[in-house]
């Protein structure tokens, strides 16, 4: 076992002497940026370009049942200018996207600046054609493909508010989201090459819109040709009609509070929420990151694998990169298609200098062996990153050895789908990295661990808690997507004053953060959130099932997989026919990602005499760690429980 609070890597001299960030600015910065936000924000504010330039910086109220969170309130700019335009007069042929398709043996793309204006101008003026108006919701269920950021561009720059959808999910979940957020039209593709298999999109959307208005219009990008069904005056070939329209369509004055996008993501209950962010404070961040944290230099390869279905692919793939001014890949692949080497032979074919992943595509790879990482030659890389769940000591140390040779910083970034961009990081040329630790605060993010159960700070430097964050940063969330009360009670109720993550965290003593995990009832499946709710309200809704209650448990791969048990109906049997059906049927309720991994029959459910369902003991079995129960005598019938550990499933 690696003692990995002790084990500190600094950066090679030869980085920190490039570096955007060193140790010394690192301090330097960070005090001014908490001792006086509005000047430290004012000046990263101008990173953008204004239409009409702000005069007011960080407004921001904490408070519940008054809060409210505004950035640069009274500027105006437009984001998809300054992602675009604003590059052109320098850098119109600098590739802008690098596209990499499902199949290596198909030519990749190097879209330039002036290819991704035209793209986009034409997008918006399809958009437009369809009556899409400022302010009007246009979600986006596509593959990993340049026309996914042209959507979404398109958007930005006629001021609709997108909302993207990943292609992993149900027609039943798409409909949710298009429903939820009362959605003009949706954009969508054929099919989706993913790994040689293909993913129906647009049977998927067909089916979804079953279930909404039927106003709601449906633009699909051919891509692969694959046969679809069409349904005309509701159907728009895109890419037929992109070549009809004008070249050119004038970016729209949009106020910096404006909504840019929607994105769903789980909580602890209830339906997924439509987290909303903004376009001034969201952009100036998503860029300021980009470039601090991966320290990105003009003319780099900068790869982040993500889809862009996540938030790590609206910050990191398109908004951050595309702000300043990068060449950003986009992959529509697999790290396993055709062989366990691809994103090696991906980062050498492309000269990547930054690739950013998560854990669990680490741990598969390493499953895989060296070998094949060896194959490739990976002299470009200069940074390597993670997000998404904590890295453990061994994929860290994997990842610094195979694949960075050693002589590659890793930033292991803290963050989530609310606050936009990253919260906890090293900067790397400034702060050294210690394996599984997200190190310290980015500019302006002042964290604090709580003591849970009283919500009182904790001040010894050495401690553990719940994560919490003391002040706004400009990439905060604004609200919950029809749904204020819904925002304040789920970030703000439980620890008046502060933005509560929902994160577990340690800090050691020299002040580095160690995120635990999840302490409320969200799953982390390959980095992928869910709610426990969700899965169990899918498992419900299925004819045999009386009852369901999901937990995590530690999985190899995907640092966490789904453990159901399952209470059936009177009248039905357990089988293994049964068990596969469920299966089934949570991946078409909810999608692949959702789908269990273990499910054990359960006669009964332990409950509190008040109906609760004790998670706690059914995480510890599903854990194997009966020695931990703790006290059971609360419980109605304290007997299922050792039902429950005889028939455990993944014994061993
Ligand atoms: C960006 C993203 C957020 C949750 C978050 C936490 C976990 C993310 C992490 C990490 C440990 C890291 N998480 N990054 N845990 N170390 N570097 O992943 O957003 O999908 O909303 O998930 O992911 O539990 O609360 P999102």
């Amino acid at each position: 076992m690696l003692d990995t609070e002790k084990s500190s890597h600094p950066a090679p001299d030869s980085f920190v002497a490039k570096a955007h960030v060193d140790a010394a600015r690192y301090e330097q910065m960070y005090q001014a940026s908490v001792d006086d936000p509005d000047a430290f924000w004012a000046k990263e504010g101008k990173r953008l370009d204004w239409i009409e330039p702000f005069t007011k910086v960080k407004n921001a109220n904490f408070t519940l049942g008054e809060v409210s969170i505004k950035w640069f309130e009274d500027g105006v700019l437009n984001v998809a200018a300054n992602c675009i335009d604003r590059h052109l007069a320098t850098r119109a042929d600098q590739t802008a996207i690098i596209w990499e398709p499902d199949e290596p043996t198909d030519p990749a793309l190097h879209i330039t600046y002036r290819e991704l204006h035209e793209n986009v101008c034409r997008f918006a003026n399809v958009l437009l054609s369809q009556g899409v108006m400022r302010g009007d919701r246009v979600v986006i269920y596509m593959p990993m493909i340049p026309e996914a950021a042209y959507a979404m561009l398109a958007c930005a720059r006629i001021g609709a508010i997108h909302s993207i959808v990943f292609a992993g999910f149900s027609p039943d979940a798409l409909a949710n989201r298009i429903n939820d957020c009362g959605a003009k039209l949706v954009v969508t593709a054929d099919t989706a090459p993913r790994g040689g298999k293909r993913t129906a999109l647009k049977s998927n959307t067909d089916a979804a819109l079953l279930h909404c208005s039927d106003k709601v219009r449906c633009l699909v990008v051919k891509h692969t040709g694959d046969q679809i069904s069409w349904i005309d005056g509701r159907d728009v070939d895109v890419k037929a009609m992109m070549k009809t329209v004008a070249p050119d369509c004038p970016p729209r004055p949009m106020g910096a509070e404006d909504p840019l996008f929607i994105l769903y993501t789980s909580g602890s209950t209830g339906k997924p929420k439509g987290v909303v962010h903004s376009s001034g404070g969201y952009l100036a961040y998503a860029a300021m990151t980009h470039q601090l944290t991966f320290d990105y230099h003009d003319g780099d390869v900068f790869w982040c694998s993500a889809d862009v279905g996540w938030v790590t692919g609206h910050s990191y793939i398109v908004y951050g990169p595309l702000a300043n001014g990068a060449t950003t890949l986009m992959f529509e692949g697999v790290p396993t298609y055709p062989d366990a080497g691809r994103f090696w032979e991906v980062c050498a074919k492309h000269g990547v200098n930054q690739f950013y992943t998560a854990p669990t595509a680490i741990r598969a790879l390493m499953g895989q062996g060296s070998e094949w990482v060896e194959k490739h030659d990976l002299s470009s890389l200069r940074l390597l990153g993670t997000v998404g769940e904590p890295i453990n000591p061994e994929a860290w140390e994997w990842y610094n050895e195979t694949v960075g040779k050693g002589r590659c910083p890793i930033v292991d970034t803290w963050w989530q789908t609310e606050t936009g961009g990253h919260m906890i990081t090293p900067l790397p040329g400034a702060i050294p990295t210690k394996p599984g630790s997200a190190t310290k605060p980015f500019f302006g993010v002042q964290p604090v661990l709580l003591e849970p159960n009283t919500g009182e700070v904790i001040d010894d430097t050495a401690a553990e808690g719940v994560l919490a964050i003391a002040d706004s940063w400009p990439g905060q969330m604004r609200t919950v997507w029809g749904d204020h009360a819904r925002f304040e009670e789920t970030y703000f109720q439980q620890y008046p004053g502060y933005y509560f993550s929902g994160d577990g965290c340690r800090r050691d003593a020299d002040g580095y953060y160690w995120i635990t995990g999840r302490v409320d009832d969200v799953l982390n499946v390959s980095g992928h959130r869910m709610g426990t709710a969700e899965v169990e309200s899918a498992l419900v809704a299925h004819k045999a099932v009386a009852e369901a209650a999901v937990v995590g448990y530690p999985h190899d791969v995907k640092g966490q997989g789904i453990y159901a048990y399952v209470t059936l109906m009177n009248n039905e049997t357990p089988s293994d026919e049964l068990r596969k059906d469920l299966e089934t049927w949570v991946r078409t309720e909810i999608g692949p990602i959702a789908k269990p991994d273990l499910i054990q029959w359960a006669p009964g459910l332990p409950k509190t005499r008040s109906g609760k369902i004790m998670r706690r003991i059914l995480r510890k079995i599903a854990e194997n760690d009966y020695g931990a129960l703790g006290d059971t005598s609360t419980l109605a019938d304290p007997s299922v429980v050792d039902d429950l550990i005889e028939n455990r499933m993944n014994k061993g």
